[in-house]
């Protein structure tokens, strides 16, 4: 039998202004934490992207290629501890509305091999899901045993979770509606679409446009793709809009809400 649990992420252009390096969107995360206490979905793992904070940053120091001089190191860093701040942020507001979150720093138990998740230490995590805690983690630097070290993205940690804990969903709180039949950032005739079959994914897939700003992780495609390993699993994905007030509460609590909800 399915655990209930529910993997919710929310994405770098949701909690960040994605275009201004290193800016919260504070009034977003305000607004989610009090969407996500009044659905009181239990057990709940949130996950958050890193938006302005990490990409720009990944980008400059080039993580995601390797560990190729020693000069990186510091980018390695400053990345990581941007991913910090901003989790903090996200766990203040949390906490702040009555939410039990805490931080779990992917790049202090995960390791990676050419950037695929290698081993992944979930004792810790299982223990706070045990007394109710709500673990919060995000994209991050992580170590690997090939690149020496690179970027993890935060739908990778979620894929991987959903199937490691028989996750009963995930939501993924974006920036957009949900996935279209070509990109509605440059074609406004862009059409949503509301169901999506693994047999669907596999022929839009070459279709859908990735998004604009520095994202090192891949945009929709990139979330696509990651997120088809816990469709094949039986998981149930739900792709809504986080900047439209409600959604995210509406999805949690499993009301109808405008989106793309992907199935097996
Ligand atoms: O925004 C990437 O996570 P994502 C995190 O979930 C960093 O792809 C550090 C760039």
């Amino acid at each position: 039998m399915r655990s209930k649990l529910t993997i919710l992420k929310l994405g770098g252009s949701v909690v960040t202004e994605k275009s201004k390096p290193l800016t919260p969107n504070t009034k977003a995360i305000k607004r989610l934490a009090k969407e996500i206490r009044k659905a009181d979905s239990k057990p709940l793992i949130i996950i958050h992207g890193g938006g302005s904070y990490g990409h720009p940053l990944a980008k400059k120091y080039n993580i995601m290629g390797g560990f190729k001089k020693y000069s990186q190191r510091f980018g390695f860093s400053e990345t990581h501890e941007a991913m910090v701040d901003l989790s903090s942020l996200i766990i203040r507001s949390l906490l702040e509305c009555g939410i039990p979150a805490f931080r779990f720093a992917p790049s202090s138990f995960v390791i990676t091999e050419k950037g695929r998740i290698r081993m992944f230490d979930l004792k810790a995590l299982v223990k706070a899901l045990e007394i109710d805690l709500v673990p919060v983690l995000y994209g991050d630097v992580v170590f690997d045993d090939e690149l020496g070290f690179t970027i993890l993205s935060g739908d990778q940690i979620a894929a991987y979770l959903a199937v490691k804990l028989d996750a009963e969903r995930i939501i993924m709180g974006l920036d957009v509606d949900g996935v279209y039949d070509s990109d509605p950032k440059r074609d406004p005739s862009a059409r949503l679409l509301s169901e999506l079959s693994l047999k669907d994914i596999e022929k839009i897939m070459e279709r859908v446009g990735g998004s604009r700003a520095p994202d090192v992780t891949g945009g929709m495609m990139g979330k696509i793709l990651e997120l088809k390993v816990a469709v094949e699993y039986g998981i149930d994905v739900l792709i809504v809009n986080a900047l439209s007030p409600n959604n995210i509460y509406k999805a949690l609590i499993g009301e109808k809400v405008v989106g793309t909800r992907i199935r097996r």
